[in-house]
């Protein structure tokens, strides 16, 4: 009796510490900040560079200005030293996610698929074991439309397949390219691909527009561009964005791989501190990454006539140039298709999406991977920024993957069908929206 009355007083005890741990925020968290004056600013780069935190948004301390709002991701064990600083200097902030372990934990449950939940696959996020999985599941279940092709293999040497959806075998077919995953915590983007993959395979002969773009285009989809970066998330650390490559000099690991293309390459809008979040890597295409998706589209250069990169989050399409404040020669074209694309997230989405030229819309950004697929010719160059605008940022629930997916698919069919259309006198009538 003793022993319970002990062992019920020291459960009261301790439920009211949690609770109050709770209380003052002792959860990792997502705050909202906007710093108001240039002291302000320069406490805000301290804090993002000296504890433990990570920098949501913008992508780099650098780029932290007044009046902008800063996503800063704080862990629990670094939230009370953090508030205090902000406090001492008077700086307000509001609380985006209170909890983000429990967003976490709800990502990645159930990934092996419990058979009574409702959910679908593609609703779900899945680890990379999975993604190699449905890969392979993929091609075997439609040996005469999908093949995979091994295009090269990660810093820690893990393949890099990408699936090429052929749904015909029409001569000179043209192609475009969809890679996804360039940075690792943006969790969305491998699942739009599989997404993507899943509805072309689907819906071919049953929607009009997806069947008059695989008449006319074969599709080369990436799903995973950084592996090693994309596991790393799922066991160690949820906030990884470069990949896992050890630089030499400084120990420090990953190169942000959107910064390691040959477009301007390192100047403004890239570091080349290996320590930094946009390390831009020691020269040009030095990661294995980057090199084998080059390679692969120089080799192709000739028949790919799109190029799409999906990231997230912010809700933006985007086009070259990022690299410089210069407009591309058919900037006017990529404007009208990306106009088109968002007006159609809206009527059907009721969702806004910015666009416009990287440079413009996002930041002065150079080493991307649009942009060096412009300059090699692929003159329909896109990256997409999906969703959302900083509700939960990089976690996403699952339960949004579906709608996220949709509508970016139909600004995807929308480019493509223009593209199409451009790059071909069609045999078909082209469809009625
Ligand atoms: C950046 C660059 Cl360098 C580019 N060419 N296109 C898009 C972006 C934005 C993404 C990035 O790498 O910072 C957003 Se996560
Ligand atoms: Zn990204
Ligand atoms: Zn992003």
């Amino acid at each position: 009796m003793i022993h319970l009355t002990f062992a019920l007083l020291l459960l009261y005890y301790y439920s009211h510490i949690s609770l109050r741990l709770a209380q003052r925020g002792l959860h990792d968290q997502v705050l909202s900040i906007t710093p108001k004056t240039q002291e302000q600013v320069d406490v805000l780069k301290n804090v993002s560079t000296q504890y433990e935190t990570a920098l949501w948004q913008p992508a780099s301390p650098q780029f932290i200005k007044e009046e902008t709002q800063v996503h800063l991701f704080v862990p629990a064990n670094s939230s009370e030293t953090v508030k205090d600083l902000l406090q001492t200097h008077a700086i307000t902030h509001e609380v985006l996610l209170a909890n983000a372990n429990e967003l976490i934990e709800m990502q990645t449950r159930n990934d092996s698929g419990d058979p009574r939940s409702s959910t679908t696959f593609y609703e779900r996020y899945h680890s990379l074991e999975d993604v190699y999985d449905w890969i392979n599941r993929t091609q075997q279940d439609n040996p005469s439309t999908v093949k995979t092709i091994l295009i090269g293999s990660s810093s820690e040497k893990r393949p890099l397949y990408v699936l090429k959806l052929s749904l015909n075998n029409r001569p000179d077919k043209k192609a475009m390219w969809i890679d996804c995953g360039i940075h690792a915590r943006e969790w969305i983007a491998p699942a739009f691909c599989l997404w993507f993959v899943q509805y072309s395979l689907g819906f071919y002969r049953q929607n009009q527009d997806i069947t008059h773009i695989l008449d006319n285009m074969d599709v080369y989809v990436l799903p995973v561009m950084n592996p090693d970066g994309y596991q790393y998330t799922w066991t160690t650390n949820r906030m990884w964005r470069k990949n896992r490559s050890v630089s030499k000099s400084s120990g420090c690991i990953g190169v942000d791989l959107n910064r390691n293309f040959d477009a301007n390459w390192c100047t403004e809008g890239a570091s080349n501190e290996p320590c930094s979040e946009i390390y831009c890597g020691e020269f040009p295409e030095s990661e294995p990454e980057s090199q084998a998706v080059a390679d692969f589209l120089r080799s192709h250069k000739d028949s790919v006539q799109f190029y799409l990169s999906i990231h997230s989050y912010s809700q933006m399409l985007l086009f070259p140039y990022s690299c410089t404040l210069e407009e591309v020669e058919n900037h006017r074209v990529l404007f009208e298709m990306a106009e088109e694309a968002a007006q159609k997230i809206r009527r059907y989405y009721k969702n806004t999406y910015k666009y416009g030229a990287g440079a413009k819309t996002i930041y002065l950004a150079p080493g991307g991977s649009d942009d060096w697929a412009y300059k090699l010719g692929i003159k329909y160059s896109f990256t997409f920024e999906l969703q959302d605008r900083g509700r939960y940022g990089f976690l996403l629930p699952p339960s949004h993957i579906s709608r996220a997916c949709n509508e970016a698919l139909i600004a995807v069919k929308t480019i493509a069908l223009r593209v199409v259309e451009k790059t071909q006198a069609p045999t078909n009538p082209p469809p009625t929206f």
